[in-house]
């Protein structure tokens, strides 16, 4: 995340540390004890993928510090990548993630590890609205290495309209994306950010709207952070999960 501030895991404790043969890859976000939500393009970019060489983290604040006390982890008993997601333009950026611990299980509500709502289909929030975006990504673009901690940035959604002028990104956003940045282009989603939350609240209630999949370099002037909207793929994942609703842990 650059601009935006620190921020430990129990203020988004629906955050998930991905990581592939050991090193660190994307963020997700929890939508019932047994499933992560994530980007398709961390997966699908791959070579020879191999689900046995992913690991989940949750209740985690530092990407490379361990915390025995809050965190909890995971192997990935499946990778469900929509079967519709296109690589070239990002269309359908959004996957599902089975959790299974060692033992068995999936993950546990505690103060740093609690699930985040799914909006309802037909919920569309207004251009303006104030949202927040969280993850372990790179603090500025270039950046050598990814953020040591968590960390989460304040993010407006954009019109449509706003997002695909000239000076912004034309065609290339669709209907199953949505736009959001700060009104002063400080503040963006950028790599290593994938997969994770864009989260807004409505009436008291964190909403996961956004999942964290593309933008031109990061918080650069007419280039907002780019999501796949989320409320287009309540029906994919309740087939996907066989879940039909969701609550807050
Ligand atoms: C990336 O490379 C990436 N500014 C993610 C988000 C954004 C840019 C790049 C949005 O994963």
């Amino acid at each position: 995340v650059v601009g935006g501030s620190f921020t430990a895991i129990e203020s988004h404790p629906w955050v998930a540390a991905i990581y592939y043969q050991g090193r660190f890859l994307c963020g997700g976000s929890l939508i019932s004890p047994c499933w992560v939500l994530t980007a398709a393009h961390c997966f699908a970019d791959i070579e020879q993928f191999d689900v046995q060489s992913v690991s989940v983290y949750l209740g985690k604040t530092a990407i490379n510090e361990t915390d025995a006390d809050r965190e909890q982890h995971f192997n990935a008993e499946k990778i469900i990548t929509h079967e519709k997601y296109h690589s070239s333009g990002f269309d359908n950026d959004i996957a599902l993630l089975m959790l299974r611990s060692q033992n068995g299980g999936c993950a546990v509500k505690s103060a740093s590890t609690r699930t985040v709502c799914l909006p309802p289909s037909d919920t569309q929030l207004p251009a303006g609205f104030q949202c927040s975006v969280a993850g372990f990504g790179k603090e500025s673009f270039g950046a050598w290495h990814f953020s040591k901690y968590l960390k989460q940035a304040n993010v407006k959604l954009l019109s449509k309209t706003d997002c695909t002028k000239e000076l912004s990104y034309q065609n290339l956003v669709t209907e199953n994306m949505i736009c959001a940045g700060s009104p002063d282009w400080t503040s963006d989603a950028c790599e290593g950010d994938s997969g994770g939350p864009l989260v807004c609240e409505v009436s008291g209630r964190m909403f996961l709207f956004g999942v964290v999949s593309w933008g031109d370099k990061c918080a650069m002037m007419n280039k907002p952070g780019v999501y796949t909207r989320v409320t287009n793929y309540n029906k994919w994942i309740a087939e996907q999960t066989g879940l039909k609703k969701y609550t807050t842990g």
